[in-house]
């Protein structure tokens, strides 16, 4: 194991920041522009180098890092490499993850020399791809001369820890090596910016005075609750018991509340949500919305979003009807507030006269035909405390949703972006960083396709994911938006595929299930098998989907097809 060096180069001083800040696997694609920067990373004792199959993955698996550590890292080399790693790059965006991307570049003397170069657009300006870059990130740098390395390295990471948002950083090939100055103090770089003491103050009690003037109050959770970090989730529960309210959560932050909490109400997703929660937020007074995103997809073709005025707690501001406070850090607002607020459980009193009952779930006999229901009812069965569920778009989506999650059990949706094939890489990626939690992903045979290839990645780490695939023979959520025969996929034998990524020494199983008993011993197998990841194919009938997806495709079809308004009409 090499030593942290004495002679800093700018490879150096970028893995050394790479691990001060908690990153302990980096994933590559190589490439000749990145090559000597790899040597740099590989040199740091702290860091791990991962290597995926392709920049598409190596940005997903990145994302799905950032999702398990808080933050992830990306190296790929110019052009072909950075512009495939852009789409995992807009998801970290999206999807509110600090991913530093980092991006070999062309040796510093070829532009003024107007040398044309491989991997380029066959042009001599190289700037497109860090202006390209400025619009998926929330800071980009290029580093042009060595000695500006430290600067811009430490400002491209401190930007995205703060925003929670992605960072460019690219580097020309000729510079990896080169000398720079040592790293300065790494607080300099992490230390958070906390809330201002008189604005936090004044949002709480006008949040309190607001709430008290109420008489049906409820709170509603986003996905940027997880995101904002600072112990907000944790405030969070102390908020809502010192309100008493009914607490609704989006689907993008399920399980960001404990679903087996006395004041969890279920999932507000319009008509499409779980438990009656939307018949409670819709008849609240006051919603106190935590980090909560509103989407098309999130309010079904926005048939669900709530009338009244909302108050919103982002991660760095809170805005209510008529009154708006920068600088207020969620946790430190929530935890606050939790102090001044006022006791009123009138929603959590309605919502229990409402609660529709428990649905009694049919078990299959071994012989019957496998059903969408029955492989959820099988699914839940395996979830517990040590359980992360990754959840596919597609019908995967509805099913994961509908599941009760155990106390512990972690749930991780890709809503905002929304990339079919993320879960695959995304997983890979997550699993690297906690391979002490039973990772499931329940994914569709469209998605899968899309980014296969990672199953090897889960077979050389010997990680042992469990990968539900449901093969329905098709594209079916686009099906309930609006059908052709684009929807339809030429079909793999899935189970043979994952084998096939075994070469000489993986532990990969592929198994096929197309009865309830197959799954049965099907899911028994993949929990002996410890050693690599294990590929269900879990054959469906192709009109066998939710009856969420169907109607919430209806409405995403209305609000897609409206026709343009035109100005002044
Ligand atoms: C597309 C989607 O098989 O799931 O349950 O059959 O729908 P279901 P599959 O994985 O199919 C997914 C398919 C094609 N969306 O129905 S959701 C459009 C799309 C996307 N991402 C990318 N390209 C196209 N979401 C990268
Ligand atoms: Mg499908």
């Amino acid at each position: 194991m090499s030593s942290l060096p004495t002679k800093y180069t700018v490879g150096d001083y970028l893995a050394e920041r790479l691990a001060q800040i908690g990153i302990r696997h980096h994933f590559v694609v190589p490439g000749d522009y990145n090559l000597v920067l790899l040597d740099k990373l590989q040199a740091n004792p702290n860091l791990t180098e991962v290597g995926c199959a392709n920049e598409l993955n190596c940005s997903l698996a990145a994302e799905g890092y950032a999702r398990a550590n808080g933050v992830s890292a990306c190296v790929v080399t110019f052009s072909v490499g950075a512009l495939s790693a852009f789409n995992g790059t807009g998801s970290a965006y999206a999807e509110n993850l600090p991913l530093i991307l980092i991006s070999g570049s062309p040796n510093t003397n070829d532009a003024s020399q107007f040398h044309l170069l491989h991997h380029t657009l066959g042009t001599t300006d190289y700037s497109y791809q860090l202006e390209m870059a400025k619009k998926i990130t929330c800071c980009a740098v290029a580093v042009a001369r060595a000695h500006e390395a430290p600067r811009l390295i430490d400002r491209a990471i401190r930007h995205a820890l703060l925003a929670r948002k992605p960072c460019y950083i690219e580097i020309p090939t000729n510079l990896s090596g080169a000398e720079c100055v040592r790293p300065g103090p790494i607080s300099a770089v992490t230390d958070p910016v906390t809330s201002d003491k008189a604005a936090l103050e004044a949002a709480a009690n006008c949040a309190s005075e607001y709430l008290s003037g109420k008489l049906k109050p409820v709170i509603l959770v986003g996905p940027k609750l997880r995101r904002a970090g600072d112990g907000a989730e944790q405030a969070l529960i102390k908020l809502a018991e010192a309100m008493g309210c009914a607490v609704a959560v989006q689907p993008a932050a399920k399980g960001m509340f404990p679903e087996d909490h006395k004041q969890f109400v279920g999932i507000f997703w319009g008509t499409v949500s779980t438990d009656a929660a939307d018949s409670i937020v819709h008849w609240a007074d006051a919603l106190l919305c935590v980090g909560t995103a509103f989407t098309d997809y999130s309010t079904v073709g926005w048939t669900a979003m709530p009338d009244i005025p909302l108050m919103a707690a982002e991660m760095d501001h809170v805005t209510f009807p008529g009154a708006h406070f920068s600088r207020v850090r969620l946790g430190e607002f929530l935890s606050h507030l939790a102090t001044t607020v006022k006791f009123n459980n009138s929603t959590m009193i309605e919502y229990n006269r409402l609660k529709p009952d428990p649905v009694l779930v049919r078990t299959a006999t071994p012989s019957d035909e496998l059903t969408r229901k029955e492989i959820s009812r099988q699914i839940q069965a395996l979830l517990d405390s040590k359980t992360t569920l990754f959840v596919e778009t597609g019908d995967s989506w509805f099913n994961g949703v509908q599941l009760k999650l155990p106390p512990g059990a972690l749930f991780e949706i890709e809503m905002a972006w929304g990339h079919i094939g993320w879960s695959i890489p995304a997983a890979f990626g997550y699993a690297l960083r906690h391979p002490d939690r039973k990772i499931i992903v329940m994914v569709g045979d469209g998605s899968f396709q899309v980014t296969a290839q990672e199953v090897s990645q889960m077979v050389r780490f010997n990680l042992p994911i469990t990968i539900v695939l449901i093969n329905n023979r098709g594209y079916t959520i686009e099906v309930e938006i609006h059908d052709g025969s684009y929807n339809k996929i030429k079909n793999w034998n899935y189970a043979l595929l994952v084998q096939a990524f075994n070469g000489e020494d993986g532990n990969a199983k592929g198994l096929t299930a197309k009865t309830a008993g197959e799954l049965r011993d099907a899911i028994k197998a993949a929990e002996e098998n410890t050693k690599g990841p294990t590929l269900i194919e879990c054959s469906i009938d192709q009109d066998d989907c939710s009856r969420e997806l169907i109607t919430w495709g209806h409405f995403v079809a209305a609000a897609n097809a409206r026709p343009p308004r035109l100005p002044g009409v």
